[in-house]
């Protein structure tokens, strides 16, 4: 099964980096297909812990090519602030690749993505303030600026020139900013031209010779189902396919290649940003998860939100990825609980849904319907196996497993990444 995508089930930080770190040892390349450094994987290797943005977690195993693909929106100062933090720390990145095709972030995507959030107030996306969205807004309406811009001054200019001249306006009129000149941008972005030339390349075909070869290659999603543009929580959601689908267009291989796709799951639900959120745990009992989970936002430092287990939204996601494996991650961390309560259908405004409302007013009522099932007290971080689990930590498992119609291949029990159980 050479083409496995990894995506995140929920609202993100599901330990999507750790689990694709888990496969580096089978795996040959790995590809970040969406999103930009508004990401944030946690790896951690022995009592070295990692924080990637905007590479993907590939880049930590040794022997694995990392891409950054079409799909990706890079913000290259980031990207050189970050290989430059890994190189320092021993961290060989020299076999990285960047799309031809992927688009640029810069200054005035920042600027905007900041701005827009402030005038929206109360009804703010919550971003995380890195341009994400302004610079994929910028992609769909063709006046955005691609890595190959860069090598073409003439062009780049024109393109920027193209870019700002509605924004100026937008910055001075709407929201009282200066107005930023197209040098600035110009000299900016080319300050980083010869750096990045050799690590450019025509991603796709690498990826997809790769493949011909019969080399493993894991598709790597930032954010998650439930944040993405068209299956997620619209407007509440980032401004890329995070889906699988994703994997196919933002890297350059056609959909056929994608083999397997995992999706990884948290044994409870945590969410950044605004939006709804059925199973949201505003009490005493949020705090402990974040507390215990240690949910707090891996790029931006943020609180995340805390709720119980949904399982109508893993069948969702499920369906919408064609999700063939699970890994259920944290389990460790609801360890103490007496009685774990798993939503198990939603009371919209008197009405049972047993599936995720297309409606978003609806998901914006949904109660949830909890089911309640045994904790255990026993430290499992130790569990190396199925069944060295606690009968009723096995029992949740199932249960979950049965909610989802999706076998649970590997369940995360600590952070570490020995810290796993994998089933046969
Ligand atoms: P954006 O910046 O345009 O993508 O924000 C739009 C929404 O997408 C959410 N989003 C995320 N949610 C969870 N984790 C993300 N990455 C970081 C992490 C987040 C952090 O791993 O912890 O550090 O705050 C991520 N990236 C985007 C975001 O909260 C908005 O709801
Ligand atoms: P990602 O965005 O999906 O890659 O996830 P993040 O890295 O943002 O957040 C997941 C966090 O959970 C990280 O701090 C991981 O080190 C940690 N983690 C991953 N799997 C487990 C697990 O099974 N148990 C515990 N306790 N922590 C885990
Ligand atoms: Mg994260």
């Amino acid at each position: 099964m050479p083409g496995i995508v990894i995506v995140g089930v929920q609202w993100g930080d599901e330990g999507k980096g750790k689990a694709t770190d888990l496969l580096g040892e089978r795996t040959d390349w790995v590809v970040k297909f969406n999103g930009g450094n508004n990401a944030g994987h946690t790896v951690v290797i022995g009592d070295e812990k990692y924080a990637l943005h905007l590479l993907p977690s590939g880049i930590l195993s040794p022997g694995v090519n990392p891409v950054i693909g079409n799909g990706v929106v890079v913000d290259l100062a980031v990207l050189f602030q970050e290989l430059d933090a890994l190189e320092a720390r021993g961290v060989d990145t020299s076999r990285l690749k960047v799309s031809a095709n992927a688009h640029i972030i810069t200054a005035y995507h920042r600027t905007l993505d900041k701005v827009t959030e402030r005038f929206l107030g109360k009804r703010r996306i919550g971003t995380t303030g890195r341009g994400i969205g302004p610079a994929y807004a910028d992609k769909i309406n063709r006046v955005g600026i691609r890595v190959q811009d860069l090598f073409d001054e003439n062009i780049l200019r024109q393109k920027v020139e193209g870019a700002l001249d509605q924004k100026n306006h937008l910055l001075v009129k709407m929201f009282n900013r200066r107005s930023i000149t197209v040098d600035e941008i110009v000299d900016d972005l080319l300050s980083y031209t010869e750096r990045l030339r050799p690590l450019v390349a025509d991603t796709g075909h690498l990826v997809d010779e790769a493949l011909n070869r019969g080399e493993v290659v894991v598709f790597e999603a930032g954010q998650a189902t439930m944040l993405d543009v068209d299956h997620g929580t619209y407007p509440f959601v980032t401004s890329s396919t995070a889906t699988s689908a994703g994997a196919a267009s933002g890297s350059g291989v056609g959909p056929n290649r994608l083999d397997r796709i995992v999706g990884i799951v948290k044994a409870y639900t945590t969410r950044v940003g605004s939006g709804p959120f059925p199973t949201e745990l505003e009490d005493e009992m949020g705090e402990w998860l974040r507390k215990t989970g240690f949910e707090y936002g891996t790029t931006t430092g943020r609180d995340r939100r805390t709720g119980w287990y949904d399982a109508p939204i893993t069948r969702y996601a499920t369906r919408v990825n064609g999700i063939t494996d699970l890994v259920l991650t944290k389990l460790d961390v609801l360890t103490g609980l007496e009685q774990i309560p798993v939503c198990v259908a939603y009371d919209v405004d008197g009405t049972r849904f047993d599936e995720v409302p297309v409606n978003q007013t609806d998901f914006h009522h949904a109660k949830p319907i909890y089911e309640s099932f045994p904790g255990w007290s026993e430290d499992i971080s130790t569990a190396r196996t199925f069944d060295d689990l606690p009968q009723t930590a096995k029992d949740y498992v199932l249960t979950l497993e049965r909610m989802s119609n999706t076998r649970i291949s590997v369940i995360g029990v600590g952070p570490a990444r020995d810290q796993v159980i994998v089933r046969h």
